[in-house]
């Protein structure tokens, strides 16, 4: 179960954020109602939402999974691939301090973006992307060890991060798409497929028993149901311009 997300306010400058989603510019005032929705959602299920304000000198600050990764045995800032996030980590620091003794950090000339790693238990599969290299995911995975948990490597080849085709929603049940559907590493879940039409919903988040989906994809939506669980579903339009998901919205521990 988690208790606590931190989230950080999307700044006016979300406009100006990195992005390959030809879906047009985020609406600033409607990213900042879905920021609102999402944050309740995230209380309706049991979360303190610790709600950071926006960083206007980093557009993509919003997105704050990929800076850390919140461990229940510790806590690891990570060293982001993309150069304009870099400075991202500065913020988040103090801030996780508040909630963790053990932080240990990824360092040059490893670089990972924490929206590539997924949680399943004590395991974690960490995505070899164009944002996070083998040197950055061998630190992780290290450091996980020291702490008696594990993670297993996956190379990506066409999405942006491991948790933009992949989501882990608890009893064994992994959310699954694309490229990572034929990859054995995958085979002992109960692989539930998001169909390619609507890709964008393997992106989404188990909290504590709800999974949270983005609207409009009524098959994923249907298929998690059928399992049992409860489900809400947001709009998440303006951060879908910026290629996130509900994944990178939040850091949930
Ligand atoms: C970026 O390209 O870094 C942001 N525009 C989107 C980050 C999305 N984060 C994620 O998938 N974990």
């Amino acid at each position: 179960m988690f208790k606590n997300a931190i989230v950080i306010k999307p700044g006016k400058s979300i406009i100006n954020g990195l992005t390959t989603a030809n879906l047009g510019i985020p609406d600033y005032e409607k990213a900042l109602v879905q920021h609102h929705l999402y944050c309740k959602a995230l209380e309706k299920c049991g979360l303190d939402v610790l709600e950071l304000e926006s960083e206007e000198g980093y557009p993509d600050s919003t997105f704050v999974e990929d800076v850390a990764l919140l461990t229940p045995h510790c806590a690891i800032i990570m060293n982001p691939g993309a150069p304009s996030r870099k400075g991202e980590i500065e913020k988040i620091k103090p801030v996780v301090s508040r909630f963790y003794s053990s932080i240990e950090e990824i360092n040059e000339p490893g670089t990972v973006e924490a929206g590539d790693i997924m949680m399943a238990g004590d395991h974690y599969f960490v995505g070899l992307s164009a944002r996070t290299n083998r040197k950055g995911a061998n630190q992780v995975i290290k450091i996980l060890n020291k702490y008696g948990m594990s993670g297993t490597k996956i190379k990506l080849e066409n999405v942006l991060h491991l948790k933009t085709g992949l989501a882990y929603i608890e009893n064994n049940n992994l959310m699954i798409c694309g490229e990572f559907l034929a990859n054995p590493k995958f085979d002992t879940f109960n692989k539930i497929e998001v169909p390619e039409n609507e890709s964008y919903a393997a992106n989404c988040i188990w909290v504590n028993g709800t999974v949270i989906i983005p609207s409009g994809y009524p098959v994923t939506k249907k298929r998690i149901s059928d399992l049992g669980y409860s489900v809400i579903d947001l709009d998440m339009t303006e951060f879908q311009k910026s290629d996130g998901g509900l994944s990178c919205l939040s850091l949930r521990f």
